[in-house]
């Protein structure tokens, strides 16, 4: 036997006693969560008991729903059963909010799916507050052959700037999501990871960081780890769109450090000023753009990555997001061989950034006069004390890359 069905039971608590003993209020309601299921409906029964109590029973096509209230107890017990495509979950945001109901406890059962003595899956038991999974999922696409899906909570914000379609949503998961023309790009889960990695390497490989030059960056993570460095005395950061650094300060309001003096953000076009740049201004310059795509396109170019070793001093470095070597491998290759040709020392490494969905993420560090072994150990492990994710180990661990990678890389230069 292998039938697709579905058994929701859910407890109500602290509901409106006035709705519990509301005949023809229930019965509305148990209506409209049939509708939100998709069933349709072939009888109904309703009876009130005396001196309070309502039971709603309604048989639908599928199987039924079913309800019974204690309005001395403000408490709703809930039965939906279901085969075929119905999804019976789907009535519990109706149910919750219509009975006004502060905390909720749900289960499924699947059925029909095994062996007799094995018959019932019991699928989830959630506590409180915890309903089960609805509304929308949106997903990011790589190519035509993979994507990553996430659930949306709630969406915060949505909006179209000049340059991009920008969203911020709640995931169960990952927290608050910025999200951009349709590619995920930080999370409150995962930030740390990415925006530690993409800085500390090159700043602590840098004997005195003292100016630093952001670009990109909008969502204020990258500017805020440059800062926790005592010796950068200026951290300028150019982001295109100033709609995104707005949104970010909104609902991602600790991502940055946007009241520090230190920091100058200039909403313009980051590709320019570097092009303007006088030679040797900046210490460390740190690339943090979305992938070569939309307003990004222009940030994963050689004339860029020339301007950008004009403009750092001596003993700079340049450090930059790289893609994944696996999903994305071409941007990845093409980025090593392009900085290649501008840079001596090029040394990409890896993280783990889950929001990207690649299972990895890379960093390149660049640099006319630096390697990532002239690190200062001590610097590295000083932000580790504060910090989440960075310390002198985990620098060292980042530049060990699979053997693989690492003989596609030396090809890249026979
Ligand atoms: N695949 C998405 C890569 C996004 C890299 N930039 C993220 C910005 C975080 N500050």
């Amino acid at each position: 036997m292998n039938t697709t069905s579905l058994h929701f039971l859910a407890e109500y608590h602290d509901c409106s006693s006035a709705i519990l003993d509301d005949a023809d209020a229930l019965t509305a309601l148990m209506l409209e969560a049939v509708a939100a299921v998709g069933a349709t409906v072939v009888q109904q029964v309703t009876h009130r008991f005396s001196p309070q109590g309502v039971t709603v029973v309604i048989a639908v096509e599928e199987s039924h729903f079913s309800m019974h209230t204690w309005p001395e107890e403000r408490y709703a017990a809930v039965d939906v059963f279901t085969c075929g495509a119905c999804d019976p979950r789907l009535a519990h945001p109706v149910l919750f909010s219509g009975l006004g109901s502060e905390s909720s406890e749900v289960m499924e059962l699947k059925r029909g799916a095994g062996r007799p003595g094995s018959a019932m899956e019991l699928l989830r038991h959630d506590t409180e507050h915890e309903p089960p999974v609805t509304g929308p999922w949106i997903n990011e696409e790589f190519g035509r052959a993979q994507r990553l899906a996430l659930h949306v909570e709630q969406m915060l914000h949505q909006s179209r700037s000049r340059y991009q379609e920008i969203e911020v949503f709640t995931n169960a998961i990952f927290g608050t999501v910025l999200r951009l023309d349709g590619i995920f790009q930080t999370s409150t889960l995962d930030e740390a990871h990415y925006h530690e990695l993409l800085v500390h390497p090159a700043l602590c490989c840098v004997e005195r960081p003292r100016r630093v030059l952001v670009i990109g960056g909008g969502d204020g993570g990258t500017a805020r780890e440059v800062l926790r460095h005592p010796e950068v005395e200026a951290c300028l950061m150019v982001e295109i769109d100033g709609d995104v650094v707005e949104a970010c300060k909104r609902h991602l309001p600790g991502m940055g450090a946007w009241d520090d003096p230190r920091l100058d953000l200039i909403i313009g076009d980051g590709v320019r000023y570097l092009a303007e740049a006088e030679p040797d201004s900046f210490d460390a310059i740190l690339l943090d753009g979305s992938d070569p795509v939309g307003p990004s396109k222009g940030l994963f170019g050689k004339g860029f990555y020339e301007d950008a070793r004009r403009a750092l001093a001596p003993g700079g470095v340049f450090a930059l997001q790289s893609e994944a070597f696996h999903v994305t491998s071409d941007v990845f290759y093409e980025i090593q061989t392009l900085l290649q040709q501008v840079f001596p020392e090029v040394h990409p490494y890896v993280g783990s950034v889950p929001l990207y969905g690649c299972g990895h993420w890379t960093w390149t560090f660049a640099s006319a006069d630096r390697t990532p072994e002239q690190l200062d150990e001590a610097r590295a492990d000083a932000l580790g004390r504060e910090g989440e994710v960075y310390e002198a180990s985990v620098h060292r661990a980042a530049f060990v890359l699979p053997l693989d990678v690492r003989r596609k890389l030396a090809a890249l230069n026979a």
